[in-house]
């Protein structure tokens, strides 16, 4: 018995211990070997005998058990030992990376709402219907729901095709007032030459106590904004539509490749579109479950951005990865 329990405390490594282990607790083991003898013993001793050999098997298994948490916890230590990798260690190849000139773009973007105490949310890529579609005014006869657009999954979830559904979100979960952006990856099933099946957004909101948000406000910031990431441009706002804002408007810049006097860049007609915006949608804040509320909202596409600040003529060249474009945003 003592010699058991000797076994398996000098058991070394875990091999050792389960051989230890079938010799003792295996079906041809001391134990059993042990239990098999109870058919010579006498009668009146057999529930003695027996209750002992038992209390015994226990006291084995106990110091088993112990025995192997043991050498698991050595062996975890010693395999976190060798296979630590020291991060201090010199490398003559490491090289400064940068940030992709998209991501950079949105940094620049993110910057100029949050110096003003936009703040900035984020919500889940993979949405339901009502968040992207239904509360912004899409009813489900929308061509903007057509599955020509929308990557949807199995049950109804949908990849979402702006960031919108984070208003939605923010709306549903905080009081006005609400001044916010959303940043992030949105996705379409569109892929040509100037369309890509996943691209960035950044959306804007600002709402407040009806009368408190006018057009005069999002026109002022948006010419503060448009000026501070191009430059010396002129800005000229179009009337347009949205089903999530009214009025809508898209906002033109003058051409930064030949100052508006037309060339192939604009489509010789001076202007280049970056933005659209509107006032919110009564039906949106009706969606949400607001009264007596108005603001204003505004989206724009980052990699157009990025293209036309840093003058990249062809929209794949931001997907391919290649150093030699990368290497000039070090
Ligand atoms: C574009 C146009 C826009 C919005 C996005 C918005 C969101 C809510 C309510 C109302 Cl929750 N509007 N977003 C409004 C106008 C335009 O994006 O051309 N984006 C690339």
């Amino acid at each position: 018995m003592k010699q058991w329990i000797d076994k398996i405390k000098e058991a070394l490594t875990l091999d050792e211990l389960e051989r230890v282990r079938v010799s003792i607790f295996g079906k041809k083991g001391e134990l059993a070997k042990a239990f098999a003898k109870m058919k010579d013993v006498s009668a009146d001793e057999k529930p003695k005998i027996a209750k002992e050999l038992n209390i015994l098997k226990q006291k084995l298994q106990k110091i088993y058990e112990e025995k192997k948490a043991e050498l698991e916890e050595l062996k975890l230590q010693k395999s976190l030992k060798s296979e630590a990798i020291d991060v201090s260690l010199y490398s003559p190849r490491a090289t400064d990376g940068a940030l992709h000139p998209v991501m950079h773009t949105m940094d620049r973007i993110i910057e100029y709402f949050t110096d003003l105490n936009f703040a900035v949310e984020t919500g889940p890529l993979v949405e339901d219907e009502f968040h992207n579609f239904e509360a912004l005014n899409l009813p489900d006869y929308h061509p903007a729901r057509d599955m020509q657009d929308t990557f949807y999954f199995e049950d109804k979830k949908l990849l979402r095709t702006h960031t919108s559904p984070v208003q939605i979100r923010t709306m549903m979960n905080q009081k006005p007032p609400i001044r916010m952006i959303s940043p992030g990856a949105v996705f379409r099933r569109d892929f040509d030459l100037t369309h890509t099946p996943q691209f960035h957004q950044v959306e804007g909101l600002m709402v407040d106590k009806k009368g408190k948000v006018s057009f005069a406000n999002l026109k002022w910031i948006l010419e503060d904004f448009l000026h501070t990431m191009f430059g010396d441009v002129d800005i000229r706002f179009r009337p347009s539509f949205f089903p999530f804002t009214e009025p809508s408007a898209e906002v033109d810049i003058s051409c930064i490749f030949c100052s508006g006097e037309g060339c192939r860049i604009c489509s010789h007609t001076g202007w280049l579109e970056v933005l659209g915006c509107g006032m919110v949608d009564p039906n949106v804040f009706k969606a949400v479950g607001y009264e007596d509320i108005s603001g204003y909202a505004f989206g724009l596409g980052v990699e157009r951005f990025a293209m036309l600040i840093h003058k990249i003529p062809d929209l794949r060249s931001l997907f391919e990865g290649d150093l030699r474009l990368l290497e000039q945003f070090r």
